[in-house]
Order: structure tokens, then C-alpha cells, then sequence
């Protein structure tokens, strides 16, 4: 495989280099971040003065954590480190739990995340020849605008379609010839159900690549779309406190995401005793970004379940990679007082070939007890009328679940295309139970 780097003196830097650079910005980031209301009382209170006070990359500890209860708490300027004549832009949260988290950007802000696209995307195989159909959420939201701008940092001809309107993404595609689209995972597997139903043949399109991010989607998932869609998907991972997209990326070996440390210091923390764990163990990623100035946040908890790879990449990168978030610490459910990630789910239905593209699990009250509900579309060949068959099928997914998840749950099959699709992140839990529960 020929391995493309964007800017491979970076990418390749050997680890001391690499480390040396992470405790030079950390200092700095630290020094930015007193430029701040939030932080300038914050640090103080932990006994850190200056950026001087850390002395080497473990000092990172002496730094509180932060959630998104500070920024909230910090809405709307708490946490701006630039003048306000410095910002060209902000991204924020969509809010509909409360107060939005806001992020600013100055222009090089905004040229610093850039080119962590670019790196993102060109170390996917995508050159300037390439064709870019942006189908996700532009706005507020970090994923439309960020790989824009990435993508036309690499030259590529970028179509920003938007999310939704499938029969308009297939006349771009075709029209335009695209050969990478960009999409939660789940409105891909929508894409590929309407292609079927509308007709459209694979044959006329020019796609060769996804990126598919946003949301947690799991390995079986992954390919499942390649082989519907006969592409390779890449796994694009990162959150609008950081950025957005562009934190975390998976190059042509498609085995982990690279998350780029001259940008971001990631640590991997015990999210009961918050106390830091050896490198392979699974716990909460927390970040600090260094690649900004307006909003520097220091030791964000992101909530999101992961751990480091051990081993480095063959392509010869440095950057140390970060297993598929397999969902967030606040995602778990307690079902009769067993622990699930929806992402378990998710794992055994995907690997069914009957079973179809959507699935929604459905949490309630029965009686004094709770009560799974796992629906799922079935898939046009395997869908009929006749009940026997489907019994039988709802039976042993029913069957397979159980062996996996602990937990009878009830199945319900559902025709291809029937169950609710939402053009940004999906929507795969909806918990009925009342909230004192
Ligand atoms: O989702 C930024 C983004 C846009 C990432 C486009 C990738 C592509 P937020 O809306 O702030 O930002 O949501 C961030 O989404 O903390 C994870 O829980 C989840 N998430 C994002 N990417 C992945 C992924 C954007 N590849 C939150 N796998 C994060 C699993 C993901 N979860």
C-alpha cells in the first residue's frame, strides 16, 4: 500500500520529539487559558501560577478537570481567551438539554483545524482529484463547515449537499461523479436502503470512499456498509469542544483512530476514581487541545469509552491510536439492573444479513420491572407476510441477544424503511421509564 501523509515530519515525529512539543504547547495553552475568567480562578485555586508550573507532561495532572457543567456555567464568555474583535466565528451545541457549549475561533483557529482535516482526509488515500459530497449537518454543528474546509485545504471539489434529501444525494453523486461522501454512519445506511428502493444502480456512481463519524457505530456496522456500498469507510472521530471532526481519524489501515498529539493531549482516565490507567486500558478519554487560542480547554472529560492501541501503526505514524468509541459513560443503560451499551446491541443485529438497516431499542416501565424492546427493520428479501417465518427469525434474534446481553428482550421486525430516520445523529434509544426511576 503506498502510504500518503499530509505533512509526514509531523505525523512521523518520533515520540520524544512529539512529547517534547505536547509539554512546550501545554505550557503555552496553560498561559492562554489565565487570558480566561473560568480558568484564571481555576488554576489559581490548584496552586498553578503560570504555564511555568508545569514541568513535565505528568504535571498535566495538577490540572482540574473540566465538564460540561463549567462550560455551561461559563455561557457565554467565561472561557474566551481573545478579544471578542478577534473571533470570526463560533460553533455551538444544539442545546436542547439546556444552556448550548459554545467554542470560538479565530482565523487561525479556524487554519489550525483546517489543516487537521486535511491530515484527516489525505491520510485516507483522497487527493486533490477527488470528488467531496458533504453530507451532513452544516450550521451550528462542527460537521458540515469542519470538513469543508479540510477537504478544501486538499484541493478536492467539495459539493456541501447537506444532510437528507436522498434522492438529491443520488442525482449530486451521479451528476457530479463524487467519490467520497462524508455522513453519520446511520444516514449511510439509509442512503444505501433508498438506493435500493429508488433503483439507483451502484454501477452508475463513482464512490470509492465514506467518512462515517459522529456517532457510535461498531466494527460489523462498518462493513456492512462497504459491502453494500462496495466502499471503504473510515471511522472520523471528534467533538465540538475540541473542534469537531479532525481530533481523531482512521488512515488506509482502517485498524484504530490516530489521534493527532501535536494537537491534542489525550489521556485515558478511571471515570469512578479519575485516576489516570496504563496504556490499553479501557476508560474515559479525556483531552486538553493545544490548537487553539480563543477557547483553550484544559483536561476535558468527554465522557466517550475508549482505550489506546499498544502497539504502533504500520504506516509508520507516531500518533498513537484510539479503539472505536464504543459509546459514552452517560449512554449506559440499567435494564432489571444489568448494565447495557447500546453498541452491544447494536454488534449482534448487525452481523444478521436478515436483518435490516434501522433498529430503535425502546426502555419501559412493566409492573415493577423494565422491559427491552429491540426493533428492526428486516430486510426486503427476508420480509413477508407469513407469520411462521418471521417468528422464527424474531425468535432467534431474540434467542442471540439474550446469549450476549444478559437480558430477554421482546423483538418487533419491522419492514425496510419503516422505522424513523433523523438526518443528524440518530436517535437508537428512546427510555419511557419515569426519570426518578
Ligand atoms: O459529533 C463532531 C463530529 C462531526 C465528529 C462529524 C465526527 C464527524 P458533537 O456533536 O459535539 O461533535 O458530538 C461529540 O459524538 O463525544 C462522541 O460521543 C460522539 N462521536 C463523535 N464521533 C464519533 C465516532 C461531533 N466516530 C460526540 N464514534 C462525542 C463514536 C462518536 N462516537
Amino acid at each position: 500500500m503506498d502510504i500518503q501523509y499530509w505533512d509526514k515530519e509531523t505525523e512521523c515525529l518520533p515520540r520524544k520529539d512529539l512529547e517534547a512539543h505536547q509539554l512546550q504547547a501545554l505550557k503555552k495553552i496553560v498561559d492562554q487559558s489565565f487570558k480566561t475568567e473560568f480558568y484564571s480562578k481555576r488554576l489559581k485555586d490548584a496552586g498553578i501560577n503560570s504555564g511555568d508550573d508545569i514541568k513535565t507532561l505528568q504535571c498535566i495532572r495538577r490540572i482540574p478537570f473540566t465538564t460540561k457543567h463549567d462550560l455551561r456555567s461559563a455561557f457565554p464568555y467565561g472561557m474566551l481567551a481573545v478579544p471578542k474583535s478577534d473571533v470570526v466565528r463560533l460553533h455551538a451545541s444544539s442545546g436542547t438539554t439546556g444552556i448550548p457549549t459554545t467554542i470560538y475561533l479565530t482565523k487561525k483557529d479556524i487554519e489550525a483545524w483546517a489543516s487537521y482535516m486535511a491530515r484527516c482526509i489525505y491520510a485516507t488515500g483522497c487527493t486533490r482529484d477527488d470528488v467531496f459530497q458533504n453530507m451532513i449537518t452544516y450550521g451550528l454543528f462542527t460537521g458540515g463547515l469542519g470538513f469543508h474546509y479540510g477537504a478544501e485545504k486538499v484541493g478536492m471539489m467539495v459539493i456541501p449537499s447537506g444532510s437528507g434529501n436522498t434522492a438529491r444525494q443520488f442525482k449530486l453523486m451521479q451528476d457530479f461523479e463524487t467519490t467520497v461522501v462524508h455522513s453519520t454512519p446511520s444516514f449511510l445506511l439509509h442512503v444505501e436502503s433508498k438506493m435500493r428502493e429508488e433503483g439507483v444502480k451502484r454501477g452508475s456512481l463513482k464512490l470509492k470512499r465514506a467518512f462515517a463519524g459522529a456517532e457510535p457505530y461498531s466494527e460489523d456496522t462498518r462493513k456492512r456498509i462497504e459491502a453494500l456500498l462496495d466502499i471503504d469507510v473510515f471511522n472520523s472521530y471528534g467533538l465540538s469542544e475540541m473542534n469537531g471532526p479532525g481530533v481523531a481519524f482512521e488512515c488506509q489501515h482502517k485498524n484504530g483512530l490516530h489521534i493527532w498529539e501535536d494537537g491534542y493531549i489525550a489521556e485515558i482516565i478511571d471515570p469512578d476514581t479519575l485516576e489516570p490507567l496504563p496504556d490499553g486500558e479501557k476508560g474515559e478519554l479525556v483531552i486538553t487541545i493545544l490548537c487553539r487560542e480563543a477557547s483553550p480547554i484544559l483536561r476535558y472529560r468527554t465522557r466517550d469509552i475508549t482505550s489506546f492501541y499498544t502497539e504502533p501503526c504500520s504506516c509508520g505514524r507516531t500518533h498513537r491510536r484510539l479503539h472505536r468509541i464504543t459509546g459514552r459513560s452517560d449512554d449506559m443503560l440499567i435494564v432489571n439492573g444489568v448494565n447495557l451499551f447500546p453498541s452491544q446491541i447494536e454488534e449482534v443485529i448487525m452481523n444478521m444479513k436478515e436483518v435490516g438497516n434501522n433498529y430503535l431499542i425502546v426502555v419501559e416501565k412493566e409492573g415493577a420491572l423494565d422491559r427491552l424492546t429491540v426493533k428492526t427493520e428486516v430486510n426486503a428479501d427476508n420480509f413477508m407476510d407469513d407469520s411462521r417465518p418471521m417468528n422464527a427469525l424474531k425468535e432467534r434474534i431474540a434467542r442471540t441477544l439474550q446469549v450476549s446481553i444478559s437480558i430477554n428482550p421482546r423483538v418487533e421486525l419491522h419492514e425496510n424503511g419503516s422505522l424513523p430516520v433523523s438526518e443528524g445523529k440518530a436517535v437508537r434509544v428512546i427510555d419511557k421509564r419515569p426519570k426518578d426511576v
